[in-house]
């Protein structure tokens, strides 16, 4: 029986059939997992093939995984060199983020961009709290539609608290899986909590804490949209780090670089100080946004400090 895993909680996981039944399931003990060492070996968004134990227990096993199609990773807080899957089987990576309260910063945007380009899942930027805008405020968030958009990823504004924007918003997860992710504080349990009537996610009051975040839970969990279209919530999660992300590979995640980065004389060009550099011309000519040029450069710092 073919079932898609809604929740895991680490040792169980629910896991839907194609008649809309949930069961509750556990992994057979011998199950071939895949080459990577995952921590978790199913996770939320995969398709399984289930062994009932118990019908009316709703209990049953899974013994098969589906290829998955992609998944986002993360590196097991506890063990190094363990890896915990997040989610598989994504269409969309949806970043919610906020001009103040809390602010976002335009280095984390990238960062979860680039994470989002390694997995290859697209992009949509949701900017939250347009009801408490001012015109200072606004001209930020213009300002990051055109970067963003000029890169190639769609920014939208909306309320959570007011419904500015769902429309459109609605729409473009229609049909589609979507892994919801952004700051503690942005308000993802509360888009959640408008979307889903009965979820009732725990909100938290930014105004109490520096913003950073209390966390609850670490469990992803899908929802279905009513509409149609999935939505996967992963509590208490902030960033994907950047697994094994070579110096080489960065500058094939901006895919402002993407695009130019061919034209460079070096094929091993870091587009630092080489000569001839495509991507340092395209910065210059203002094809390439300078600040995104500058996360690059942060970024490529970064993975050196880590290897050494
Ligand atoms: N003014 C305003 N406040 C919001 C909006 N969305 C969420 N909040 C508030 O921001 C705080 C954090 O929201 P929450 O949904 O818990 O954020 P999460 O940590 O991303 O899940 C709560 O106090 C919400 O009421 C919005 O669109 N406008
Ligand atoms: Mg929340
Ligand atoms: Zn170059």
């Amino acid at each position: 029986m073919r079932g898609l895993v809604y929740k895991s909680t680490g040792s169980w996981y629910i896991v839907r059939d194609e008649q809309g039944k949930n069961w509750n399931a556990r992994i057979k003990g011998v199950m071939k997992l895949d080459a990577i060492t995952s921590t978790n070996p199913v996770a939320v968004g995969d398709w399984v093939n289930l062994e009932v134990e118990e019908e009316l227990a709703g209990t049953a096993m899974i013994v098969e995984i589906e290829p998955r199609r992609n998944y986002l990773h993360r590196q097991s807080p506890r063990h190094k060199h363990q890896h915990h899957i997040v989610a598989a089987n994504l269409d969309l990576s949806m970043l919610i983020v906020t001009v103040k309260n809390p602010k976002t910063s335009t280095g984390f945007i990238d960062r979860c961009l680039i994470a989002s380009e390694m997995y290859h899942v697209p992009s949509l930027i949701v900017c939250n709290k347009a009801d408490q805008h001012s015109p200072k405020e606004n001209a930020t968030f213009e300002e990051w539609k055109r970067v963003y958009s000029g890169v190639g990823y769609p920014v939208l504004l909306v309320s959570a608290e007011t419904g500015i924007g769902m429309e459109d918003l609605l729409q473009r997860l229609n049909g589609k899986t979507t892994l919801v992710t952004g700051h503690s504080g942005v308000g993802k349990s509360s888009l959640l909590n408008r979307w889903l009537p009965g979820l009732n996610r725990r909100t938290q009051d930014v105004s109490g804490w520096s913003g950073k975040g209390l966390h609850t839970t670490t469990f992803a969990e899908m929802f279905d949209l009513p509409g149609g279209g999935r939505i996967i919530d992963t509590p208490g999660m902030r960033e994907f780090g950047l697994v094994n992300l070579e110096r080489a590979e960065l500058s094939h995640y901006f895919p402002e670089m993407r695009r130019v980065l061919e034209h460079c004389q070096f094929n091993n060009c870091l587009h630092l100080n080489e000569p001839d550099c495509a991507v340092k011309e395209a910065v210059r000519e203002g094809v390439i946004d300078e600040r995104r040029y500058l996360s690059y450069v942060n970024l490529l710092e970064s993975i050196d400090e880590r290897n050494y």
